[in-house]
């Protein structure tokens, strides 16, 4: 047993509540040793895992890291949300008694960091000052070094942010513990992962993965549901939302849209967004997040805010190349540290390859290794099709590290939201972009957002699922509750955003290719938006929102079908009246829905069987 007083003592840690803490767990894991971690450790970190094995070369200042094979992405049936209060139970989020949950996982944990090191991670999901900085600090403990190393990417970390707490007890308890990956019946009816947490005791519990949003607690874990927990107690709202600001260099206009894609939909790569040649003279678009905002309203200028409380990007690599994300690709260029997970490898030349970063795989497959580690050479007939990096590989790069990042983005105060925009992958009904302007109905558009799903989840790809927001896998409290919550939070601004609801996935149901080509093409969408809310178009009114005349998209630059064209700005009828079918089912489902958003879909019902 490690002498915990010490190494608190060494790193310099004042805060009774973070020491107590960390002597509670390090009491019951056992861990050898005890480190308290700052950004200034990591190079020392990454020569200790390039020693150990655990992260390999990718050329200079870049590495690879591979995960166990049954740890390659979020677990959502093990994924708990734990509180006193029944009432906070939902559809969703898999709610349990606290009570029950806590002395589970004590018992599972017991022990389990013996022999290895607990790295303790003062972090902080918010830049620096914020108004919303007494919900944004945390101590993760974590038994697994290239977690701390992403950790690192992807919050702000050193033992300042809870060092200097007004109260010293407002910080968030995430403890990851690891465990032995291939001895916890992944997927079998004894399935040992829990991810849990204990939200009205701002705790997280996590046992069983080194992956992602089950281990980098500040990103998933606290940044969405612990903040989802925490605004609606408070008045803010932390959302699965990327953040991107449109700067159009003729008028001197800059806007800021907020949106909502589920798990692998697009976030990201929007965010990242270089204008589409034609248009690069005019305008440029800079980045403040890609996956998590928190947003509120500042009562002095009647305006909804948000901030990205993260500090790098965990971003999906497949088909990110030259073409769909120049940006991405500058941002995990050699010597940014970036780490590479569960793309394919080649050990002998460093470098890295995944399905898209470019058409054909390496032709000279000597030495390349796919995800699992094994050799392309020795593939048998049958495997030869499989793919060489895994469907969720990613990368972990710092928010400094992308090219088009705001120049304020680390502005406490967050930066006012124009619009708010909600998009699943749709292949069918949904048009290139629908705006909304009523309150009521944007929240009843974001509350049945549909999507096919994606591999960012175990085990359900291909079903179209609804996923609220997009918040889906992270609700910690009541979809009724968290729909009034919207309309309160919202609806408390003087000047409101526009909502809208866009699609890039509309496939033709003939040879199923994309009618709209995506990636930087989409920033034409979001122009026409910004022109609906400034009065220089009017759309089309549908039953379902407003719709850009073919007229009004700027298209300078764009080759697409007539066909195509047609085809995302209309409206199939008897398509969405069927939907409104489904729809009705998935409300049903919520306890406390308010009648307004009941009223807007009643609406919605009424214009299209009139249509
Ligand atoms: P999470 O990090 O899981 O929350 O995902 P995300 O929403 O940030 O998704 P991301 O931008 O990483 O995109 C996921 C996948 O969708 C990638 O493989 C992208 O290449 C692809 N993608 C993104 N935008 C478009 C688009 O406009 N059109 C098409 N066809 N594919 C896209
Ligand atoms: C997501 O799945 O929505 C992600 C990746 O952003 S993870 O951090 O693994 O949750
Ligand atoms: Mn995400």
């Amino acid at each position: 047993m490690t002498d915990v007083e010490a190494a608190l003592d060494d790193a310099g840690i004042k805060n009774q509540q973070v020491r107590e803490y960390v002597a509670h767990w390090a009491a019951i894991t056992q861990p050898d040793r005890i480190e308290v971690v700052s950004t200034a450790d990591d190079a020392r970190l990454v020569q200790e895992s390039l020693d150990a094995g655990e992260l390999l070369p990718a050329g200079e200042g870049r590495y690879y890291s591979r995960s166990y094979v049954k740890d390659t992405a979020r677990s959502e049936e093990r994924t708990i949300v734990a509180t006193s209060d029944p009432n906070d139970k939902g559809v969703y989020n898999n709610w349990r008694p606290a009570s029950e949950m806590k002395e589970l996982y004590n018992t599972l944990v017991a022990g389990q960091s013996r022999g290895r090191t607990m790295y303790v991670i003062p972090y902080l999901m918010a830049p620096p000052g914020s108004p919303l900085e007494q919900f944004a600090a945390g101590v993760q403990i974590t038994d697994c070094r290239p977690v701390v190393l992403h950790v690192i990417r992807m919050a702000r970390v050193g033992k300042d942010h809870v060092d200097n707490l007004a109260d010293q007890n407002s910080f968030v308890r995430a403890v990851h513990v690891t465990g032995d990956l291939p001895n916890l019946g992944q997927g079998t009816p004894d399935d040992k992962r829990y991810f849990i947490t204990v939200a009205d005791e701002r705790t997280i519990l996590h046992f069983g993965s080194s992956y992602g949003g089950n281990a980098l607690l500040g990103k998933i874990a606290h940044g969405l549901r612990q903040a989802m927990y925490d605004g609606w107690k408070n008045g803010f709202l932390g959302e699965q939302f990327m953040l991107l600001g449109v700067v159009d260099h003729q008028t001197g206009r800059r806007y800021h849209i907020a949106g909502g894609f589920p798990s692998a939909s697009g976030k990201t790569n929007l965010a990242m967004t270089l204008p589409p040649d034609a248009l690069g003279d005019r305008y440029h678009v800079e980045f403040y997040g890609d996956d998590i905002a928190w947003l509120w309203v500042d009562e002095e200028s009647g305006r909804v805010m948000a901030f990205n409380p993260e500090n790098g990007v965990f971003g999906v690599a497949k088909d990110t190349n030259e073409l769909t994300n120049p940006t991405a690709l500058d941002a995990i260029r050699p010597g940014t540290g970036t780490i590479f997970t569960n793309v394919a490898y080649n050990p002998t030349t460093q470098e890295v390859w995944w399905e898209g970063r470019t058409s054909e795989p390496p032709a000279d497959v000597t030495g390349w290794l796919d995800w699992k580690g094994l050799p392309i050479a020795d593939r048998t007939d049958e495997e030869k099709d499989d793919p060489w990096a895994h469907p969720n590989s990613r990368f972990t790069t710092t928010l400094a590290n992308v090219p088009n990042v705001a120049v304020d983005y680390e502005n406490p105060g967050g930066v006012h939201v124009d619009a708010v925009i909600f998009g699943g992958r749709t292949r069918d009904r949904e048009p290139l972009i629908r705006a909304i302007t009523d309150l009521a109905e944007g929240v009843y558009d974001g509350l049945t957002l549909g999507a096919e799903a994606t591999f960012a989840a175990e085990g359900v790809d291909g079903q179209l699922r609804y996923d609220p927001m997009s918040n889906r896998p992270f609700m910690s409290y009541g979809e009724g509750d968290y729909a009034q919550h919207w309309l309160d939070v919202i609806g408390a601004a003087e000047h409101q955003p526009i909502f809208a609801h866009v699609n890039w996935f509309q496939r033709d149901p003939e040879d199923g290719h994309f009618r709209w080509p995506g990636y930087r093409e989409n920033l034409r969408a979001l122009l026409w938006l910004a022109q609906l809310k400034n009065g220089e178009v009017t759309g089309r009114q549908t039953p379902v929102g407003i719709v850009p005349k073919a007229e009004e998209l700027n298209l300078d630059g764009l080759e697409i079908s007539e066909e195509d064209l047609e085809a995302i700005l209309t409206i199939d009828v008897d398509r969405w009246r069927q939907e409104m079918g489904f729809r009705e089912k998935h409300l049903e489902q919520f306890d406390r829905l308010p009648e307004v958003i009941w009223d807007a879909h009643r609406r919605v019902a009424k214009a299209l069987d009139e249509e």
